[in-house]
This record gives C-alpha cells, sequence and structure tokens, in this order.
C-alpha cells in the first residue's frame, strides 16, 4: 500500500496554484521531505504531448475529446510518476487532478458527471488525494493574473462565463454534501486566495499542519 501523500492544489485560472505549489515544495523539502511536483496535463512525455494539443493547438476539440485527453494524461501520470512515488513514501504534489475535470468538463462544458466520474476511474485506478487544497478567488482576479503573467492558452480564452461557471462549481465541491456524495476526491479544503503570495502560503500551510501536525513531517 502506498505510504507517501498527494496533496492536489486545485481552483480556477490564476489562483496561484503553481506560486503555492513551489512554495510548498521548498518548505517541505526544508523539513526534510522527498518533495515531487508534478502538474496537470503533463508530467510525462506522453502527457506533455497531450498538454500541447490541448493548451496550445489551434485544433478543433470537442468536449468529449478534450475530456478523454485529460483523462489520458492522468492515466499516463498516476501510473507512471505518482504510484511509484507514492510508494518510495514520497510527497506528491499536484498541480490540478480531477476536480479540474469535474469543474471545467463537466460543469464548463456540460459534460454529464456519472460519466465524467467513470472515466476518472479508469485513469486514476482508485487513486485519492489524501489532502485537496481548494484556492478560491472571484473568477475574474484569477484571469486578470494570469492575463498579466501574459499568453492566454485554449481554455484561458473561454468567455468570462464558463469560468465563472467552473468558479462555482469549485465552491460547491467544498461543501460538506458534495464531498459526502464524491469520496473519490478525498478531503478538500478551502484556502481564500486573495492577498498577497506569502498570505496564502500562510493559509496553505496552515491546512497542511491541520491536516498532518508538523511533527510528522520531519
Ligand atoms: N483543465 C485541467 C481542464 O480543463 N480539465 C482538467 O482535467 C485539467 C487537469 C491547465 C488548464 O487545463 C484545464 C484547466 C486549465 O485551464 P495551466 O497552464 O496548467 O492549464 O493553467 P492553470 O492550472 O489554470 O494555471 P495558471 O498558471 O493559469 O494559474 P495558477 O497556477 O493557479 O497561478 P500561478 O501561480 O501561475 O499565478 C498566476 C499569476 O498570478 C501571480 C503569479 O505571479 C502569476 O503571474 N500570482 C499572484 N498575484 C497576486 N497575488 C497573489 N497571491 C498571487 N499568486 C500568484
Amino acid at each position: 500500500m502506498a505510504h507517501g501523500r498527494l496533496v492536489v492544489l486545485e481552483g480556477p485560472e490564476g489562483a496561484g496554484k503553481t506560486t503555492q505549489l513551489r512554495l510548498l515544495a521548498e518548505r517541505l523539502s526544508a523539513r526534510g521531505e522527498t518533495v515531487i511536483g508534478v502538474r496537470e496535463p503533463g508530467g510525462t512525455i506522453l502527457g506533455d504531448e497531450i498538454r500541447t494539443i490541448l493548451l496550445h493547438s489551434a485544433l478543433d476539440i470537442v468536449p468529449r475529446a478534450e475530456a478523454l485527453l485529460f483523462m489520458a494524461s492522468r492515466a499516463q501520470l498516476v501510473e507512471r510518476e505518482i504510484r511509484p512515488a507514492l510508494d518510495a513514501g514520497d510527497t506528491v504534489l499536484l498541480d490540478r487532478f480531477f476536480l479540474a475535470t469535474y469543474a471545467y468538463q463537466g460543469v464548463g462544458r456540460g459534460l454529464p458527471p456519472n460519466d465524467l466520474r467513470a472515466a476518472n476511474a479508469i485513469a486514476t485506478n482508485g487513486l485519492v488525494p489524501h489532502l485537496t487544497i481548494l484556492l478560491t478567488l472571484p473568477a475574474e482576479v484569477g484571469l486578470a493574473r494570469a492575463a498579466e503573467r501574459g499568453g492566454h492558452d485554449r481554455m484561458e480564452r473561454a468567455e468570462l462565463a464558463f469560468h465563472e461557471r467552473v468558479a462555482r462549481a469549485y465552491e460547491e465541491f467544498a461543501t460538506p454534501e458534495w464531498q459526502r456524495a464524491h469520496p473519490e476526491c478525498g478531503p478538500i479544503v478551502l484556502v481564500d486566495a486573495t492577498g498577497s503570495e506569502a498570505a496564502v502560503f500562510d493559509r496553505v500551510m496552515a491546512a497542511i499542519d491541520e491536516r498532518w501536525p508538523a511533527s510528522s513531517l520531519s
């Protein structure tokens, strides 16, 4: 049985997942953990090819094909990178996982949730995150941050209403009712992503230390 930890960072565009993942990796490494940071889509050679198609191509991709491409990237990442790292006792920090599929392809694109759930079960082969940190902030604030960073990818170019649906979906995912109905997602904690990077990181660390008191990490 896997004895490492899988911590997922989730949230709408520009919420600060990548930034917080980097800060978290530095802090946990300094505490003596072996930490691996990966992102979806991507994280493997196949996944990076799929990422290019999904985010940086001008291809016509219908929602069902889009969902399955995300799933294919996920399946490869879980089997080739995440499972082996967890088996070795490492901490895996993952930038997005299947909550993103439920939010973007389910609520955003309108695909049936049960179909996504079934496809996801194939992709993850039953892997459940130990903790998901869900960064929350209004869609327009995240999009403005992403715009400031520059370069809109295919998903970011979707209309504001799409991103607002996605942001609202993430809020619903944090409710106890939704989590009870979705045990495949594991525990989800909400972290306010407004304010400075340092302020958000303090909240992220508080969530980590609450889930795993610091003494058990060192
Ligand atoms: N997707 C993904 C699906 O549709 N289905 C799926 O199943 C999966 C897995 C991935 C896209 O794919 C979609 C979702 C996405 O659209 P991506 O490039 O990985 O694309 O994009 P995101 O995951 O959305 O990542 P972003 O880079 O857009 O946002 P992050 O990682 O949340 O934010 P970050 O840290 O890069 O920060 C964005 C900018 O804001 C600044 C940073 O310096 C950076 O410039 N920033 C802050 N500014 C002010 N205050 C703070 N607290 C800040 N924190 C960061």
